[in-house]
């Protein structure tokens, strides 16, 4: 079992760094979880609630001053550009999620931290088989955001084997949440789609109606990156990355969903043909049995679950 005592988020202000944070530190002690954000302002909370530092995962000097500085053990290394910014910007996007990992895992290799690395569906492409798409299979994405993730996988699995650090990492699907935003992304569409439905009861999807994807409800995410690292490491027969996966819908079903809560909901269609592409390179549904198996992992939320818990709680953020 990995002991975490001090971690440092990267990404802290993204889509899943506000809301890891905020759980770390209701369970590791809000001193104890230094948050670490780049391009969005921090919320109050991330500031008031613990250490928040500005920094560039692409300056490994500042990066490893707050590593060595409070002594830091893990790392959750979250600072990336999504798929659709990616493919916008390759170079930087190269920069970034691989110039950052690399950082992160030299800093790790010296001061002993443990990383947590999240992969996505993104890192499988065009010939990968799409459904239950298996845990050990095809990895030729044709996105740089894909090429990222799993010459990602592949960077800490290396680390690993030849220098003993404590990569972990999980396949992320579309993760919807109604705390942060995400920005820059291809399944942004199934968090975008209940802001507008809750503000104007009409949404405008930029993926076409039968492209189905896996997704997950952020909770859900949480607990895998929590579980996964807190995983008696004995049981880990793969590291990087496994699969996990909660549901798998298409934008229409996400639309039905929808409009039995909100009846004068509608939806209509006007396609991006850029993430259109991304998204057909990617699986409809994964099998995440490893991952049920090595650690026991489980979701708890299904289709009705999160689209009940959404508009809930995001009408009373709006
Ligand atoms: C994206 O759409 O780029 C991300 C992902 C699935 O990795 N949400």
């Amino acid at each position: 079992m990995h002991g975490m005592k001090t971690i440092l988020i990267t990404g802290a202000t993204g889509q899943i760094g506000t809301e890891l944070t905020r759980a770390l530190r209701t369970k590791y002690g809000g001193q104890n979880v230094i948050a670490a954000g780049h391009r969005r302002e921090p919320d109050k909370s991330l500031v008031e609630q613990g250490p928040f530092c500005r920094i560039d995962v692409t300056h490994r000097e500042a990066l490893e001053k707050a590593v060595a500085e409070r002594r830091v053990d893990t790392i959750f290394h979250l600072a990336s550009l999504l798929s659709a910014d990616a493919e916008k910007k390759p170079q930087l996007a190269w920069d970034v999620n691989m110039g950052g990992l690399f950082n992160v895992l030299e800093i790790s290799r010296a001061h002993g931290c443990a990383v947590f690395f999240p992969s996505s569906i993104g890192a499988f492409g065009p010939l990968t088989p799409q459904d239950n798409t298996p845990q050990d299979t095809i990895q030729r994405p044709n996105t740089m955001y894909g090429v990222t993730k799993v010459s990602g996988e592949l960077l800490c699995d290396y680390y690993h084997q030849r220098y003993g650090v404590d990569t972990r990492g999980v396949r992320y699907p579309g993760l919807i949440s109604y705390q942060t935003p995400p920005t820059g992304g291809t399944t942004d569409y199934a968090v975008h789609i209940f802001y507008e439905a809750i503000k104007n009861r009409r949404y405008e999807c930029f993926l076409a109606e039968g492209t189905r994807l896996d997704m997950m409800y952020m909770p859900d995410a949480i607990k895998a990156a929590i579980d996964l690292m807190e995983a008696d490491s004995a049981h880990l027969v793969h590291r990087n990355s496994f699969n996990v996966t909660a549901m798998s819908f298409a934008p229409e079903q996400l639309a039905a969903a929808i409009k039995q809560r909100i009846p004068d909901f509608v939806m209509d269609y006007r396609i991006d043909p850029v993430r259109q592409a991304i998204a057909e390179s990617w699986p409809r549904y994964m099998d995440d049995s490893a991952a049920r198996q090595e650690w026991d992992w489980q979701p708890d939320y299904d289709l009705d679950a999160m689209v009940d818990d959404m508009l809930e709680n995001l009408s009373k953020r709006l």
